[in-house]
């Protein structure tokens, strides 16, 4: 365990020499930052429908953006409605004392000087993510291809990296793709630097891991580190916990919930808000912003989208679909198999505790992205809530980057050698009846259904693929 740690800080260390640090960004706090003084973030037990009213008339910030099925919802709150919330006997525990004082205590961290940092020792803000990006496509030619996938509302690039090895795909023109994207919620800067960290580690390990050179020579995948930019950078300028995009609703109201915009499950008042105020506003009509019809538009685009994790923050959830649902997916013993791996890896890379589960361990969430992929697209998809649990929510401390950023490798690691594509009828075996539906695809050619390769056509290639599968028989 150690000895991998150190493995991990002397790559870091060394893409430091090559590139200098261009994660570091300008944390400096400007004037017109949103203050919390006073606040707490309270972990409520709500006792019935009365208390939860309550919750949503005190607090205009909740941590917890649905109605929790297991119960304990977060919410921040000023001192004076703490004391009404004592006065009505709600049963609640203190997670952060004050709010205030942990942003201050976190811009001053993170503002150290930056002599003797690492790469992976701080956050950084929407133009060091983009310089990050540039530094990735230099140290790595014919690995990493810098994409647009479009503007969002305050015309900022949503840039995009195409990252897989100069191994030529099986059979097509394109490898099978694998989506990874992070912040859609503004909010959740966690996210940003374990979708950069996993993608580092994987390219740099590609020599001496075996299994990231496997990744990357049979797997494209599309790293999306900002879906959010417009949001990311009100974070860094004018309030750290905003979560929405920025669009203009109205004269006083900004943003729709991303995360609440896609077109599968859209416009449920379960799982979403139609009111311009609410932090899951979830848009006047499905895909209505351009941050997701971007990143819609360009999944739509590619031959083969096997597999994708929406990245977000915190919890330590990794939540199959459906969101908007309590209804079982088709092949949910398929989507088990993958999600309890996944979970099982990060405990054995990291030691945290991730839990795996439908949307009865969160909340129903409707019009999310991974309903949309699963829907859309057929693809392996889901939620990761990434640390920590709460003690600090979203303001995570920087120590935290190379060990989240480990738990994301982990997670991404065994997502994809655990899919087994040819297993049409998702019972984790391969057999008689995968090779019909396969004989079925393989005859009208047509479709993509066979596409095994993930070029988008059916042809003798993909045949090769199923073959193998088949004289496997079992599921990784
Ligand atoms: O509410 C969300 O969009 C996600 N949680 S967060 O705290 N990051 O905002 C969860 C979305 C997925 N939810 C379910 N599958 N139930
Ligand atoms: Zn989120």
């Amino acid at each position: 365990m150690q000895k991998f740690l150190n493995a991990v800080t002397m790559s870091a260390a060394a893409l430091v020499l090559l590139s200098g640090n261009a994660l570091a960004g300008s944390n400096t706090q400007p004037a017109e930052m949103a203050r919390f003084d006073g606040d707490v973030v309270v972990r409520v037990q709500p006792r019935g429908d009365a208390d939860l009213r309550l919750m949503e008339q005190l607090s205009d910030d909740p941590w917890t953006c649905g109605t929790s099925a297991s119960g304990a919802m977060d919410y921040r709150i000023s001192r004076q409605q703490l004391a009404t919330l004592t006065l009505h006997g709600v049963p609640f525990s203190v997670l952060i004392e004050d709010v205030q004082a942990l942003l201050d205590a976190d811009l001053a961290e993170r503002n150290q000087p930056f002599e003797n940092r690492a790469y992976f020792d701080n956050y950084a803000d929407y133009t060091g993510v983009s310089n990050y990006v540039n530094t990735l496509v230099a140290t790595y030619p014919g690995f990493v291809t810098r994409i647009s996938l479009g503007n969002s509302v305050e015309n900022r690039e949503i840039f995009a990296m195409r990252v897989t090895s100069p191994v030529p795909p099986i059979g097509g023109v394109r490898k099978p793709v694998v989506v990874l994207n992070s912040l859609q919620h503004a909010r959740e800067w966690i996210t940003v630097t374990s979708n950069l960290f996993m993608t580092t580690e994987l390219l740099s390990k590609y020599n001496i891991d075996a299994a990231a050179k496997a990744i990357l020579d049979e797997y494209e995948l599309v790293i999306i580190p900002i879906s959010n930019p417009d949001g990311y950078n009100h974070t860094w300028t004018n309030n750290r916990l905003w979560r929405k995009n920025r669009r203009v609703t109205g004269t006083n109201t900004r943003g729709i919930d991303l995360n609440r915009n896609w077109s599968v499950g859209w416009g449920l008042s379960s799982g979403s808000s139609g009111s311009l105020s609410s932090d899951t506003y979830r848009g006047p009509s499905p895909l209505s912003e351009p941050e997701t019809q971007a990143l819609s538009n360009y999944m739509l685009g590619v031959p083969k989208v096997v597999a994708h994790i929406d990245i977000h923050s915190y919890s330590q959830l990794i939540l199959r679909v459906w969101g908007h649902k309590y209804e079982d997916p088709n092949g949910l013993a398929s989507i088990n198999r993958i999600g309890n791996a996944m979970r099982n890896s990060i405990l054995a890379a990291t030691g945290a505790n991730y839990t795996f589960g439908g949307s009865e361990i969160l909340y129903l969430a409707s019009g999310t992205a991974p309903d949309w992929v699963f829907g859309t697209l057929g693809a392996f998809s889901v939620t990761a809530e990434l640390r920590d649990t709460g003690t600090n929510g979203f303001v995570l401390p920087t120590s935290f980057i190379i060990p989240t950023g480990n738990d994301v490798l982990a997670m991404v690691k065994t997502m994809i050698q655990k899919l087994c594509r040819a297993d049409f009828t998702k019972d984790n075996i391969v057999d008689d009846s995968d090779f019909v539906a396969f004989a079925a695809s393989y005859e009208t050619l047509t479709t993509n259904t066979g596409d095994l390769t993930g070029d988008g056509i059916t042809d003798d290639s993909d045949f090769v693929v199923f073959a193998n599968a088949y004289s496997q028989l079992v599921c990784p």
